[in-house]
């Protein structure tokens, strides 16, 4: 187990895809990681000769793998997300298509056998902090081609994006395509107070700190997610902020901002629906076109506000858009739901433990209301039930709580 059998799979998987045709639809995440590991991919395939279709999506929901396993006859592969999902994406594949995911979550194994699942995991590299997908997918890319090396700066981007050099620099796997960059003259590194790195983009005129232009591809990709967001940030990890991007950023930025003041008037003027332990809203489709990330942002945006109650979870729900972009219409009716938490509420569960955390509390309302189950944390969770649910989602949460209180 280590990087040289990572490196074996990852050879395997170009195997397959060689063998599955000339056409690829790439599947991958909205966040900066996700749209950096994208940047790569698309690049590499296409210089080794590969058509590619990408596909930009929020979450694994399975109706939306189900279309694209109907829809796209040809290999697919996924990157920054599935891992976790493999064993859905199987059942969406039925054995039709050669299908790879390339992953730094936590993995589940696949039940199909044309379903590849390289996650780093599996070959003990931490995706929490040392290989974020930007840097499998750069291993990825240079195991197609050691010309690939010139997309260095790109996976360090998307380490960067999922806070990978959160204790001080990037380590590892990571650090691995830091030096690469830097070797390129792609990166610059600043030690700063305590040795704490900053890595500043050197490839344009003048010097990018990479924290914020991380930031900034988020945006395209959540903010910007139902109209040319992906297409941008996308190119911005190739090429950097060029000024069609910029002038966009502020827009999207201009339009995010007037929707957070928009909802914080109507909650500050009463709109939050109280239970005993439990504030919550739905801002319907007043976020629209941000994609239904955003409401899980502006959550954490608000949880210390003062017309917030410290001491009640926060559940805020924004409408499903009936499309993804790239994959078609669909005819569900449903929201997505968001968990965050005040922060003297958040020491009650994370130091204390004398109230129950969202990681427990979500995944067993959602079932009992028929929603999806995610990836929850104690500290932040997520779910989507059909419209109209919203109240029995709350109400089971608090009834949870109840039930936890009186143990
Ligand atoms: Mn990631």
């Amino acid at each position: 187990m280590g990087k040289a059998d990572f490196l074996d799979e990852i050879r395997r998987g170009i195997g397959l895809l060689r063998a599955g045709g000339r056409e690829v639809a790439l599947v991958h995440h909205n966040d900066a990681d996700g749209l950096t590991s994208a940047a790569i991919l698309q690049t590499a395939l296409a210089r080794a000769g590969f058509s590619v279709h990408r596909i930009c999506i929020e979450r694994v929901h399975p109706p939306i793998i189900a279309r694209i396993h109907d829809a796209f006859p040809m290999t697919i592969f996924y990157v920054d997300l599935g891992g976790q999902a493999a064993p859905a994406i199987s059942e969406a594949n039925r054995g039709r298509r050669t299908t790879l995911i390339l992953d730094h979550h936590h993995p589940h194994k696949p039940t199909d056998p044309r379903v590849l699942n390289i996650a780093t995991e599996f070959f003990g590299l931490m995706g929490d902090m040392d290989i974020s997908a930007s840097t499998a997918a750069y291993f990825f890319a240079l195991e197609l081609d050691p010309a690939n090396r010139d997309l260095a700066h790109a996976a360090v981007l998307g380490a960067v994006g999922d806070e990978h050099d959160r204790e001080g620099g990037l380590v590892k796997e990571n650090r691995e395509a830091l030096m690469d960059a830097v070797e390129q003259g792609q990166v610059r590194i600043e030690i700063k107070e305590k040795g704490r790195e900053v890595y500043l983009l050197t490839r344009s005129r003048e010097a990018i700190p990479m924290a914020p232009l991380s930031v900034a591809v988020t945006t395209f990709g959540g903010v910007g997610y139902y109209a040319d967001g992906p297409d941008l940030g996308v190119r911005v990890c190739l090429e950097g902020l060029f000024p069609q991007a910029e002038r966009r950023l502020k827009d999207l930025r201009l339009t995010q901002q007037a929707a957070y003041e928009r909802t914080t008037a109507q909650l500050r003027r009463g709109g939050l629906k109280q239970t005993e332990h439990i504030q919550w809203f739905s801002v319907g489709d007043e976020f629209s076109p941000m994609g239904v990330k955003i409401i899980g942002e502006y959550c954490w945006d608000i949880r210390n506000e003062g017309f917030i109650d410290p001491e009640k979870y926060i559940v805020g729900f924004q409408n499903m858009a009936p499309e993804v972009p790239g994959v078609g219409a669909f005819d569900w009716a449903q929201t997505k739901a968001s968990m965050r938490l005040p922060t003297p509420l958040e020491h009650k569960i994370l130091i204390d433990r004398s109230m129950p955390g969202l990681a427990y509390l979500v995944p067993e309302a959602a079932k009992q209301v028929g929603g999806s189950i995610d990836a929850c944390h104690d500290y932040t969770a997520a779910t989507i039930v059909d419209l109209g649910q919203e109240e029995q989602l709350v109400m089971a949460m608090e009834a949870l709580i109840q039930a936890k209180l009186s143990e």
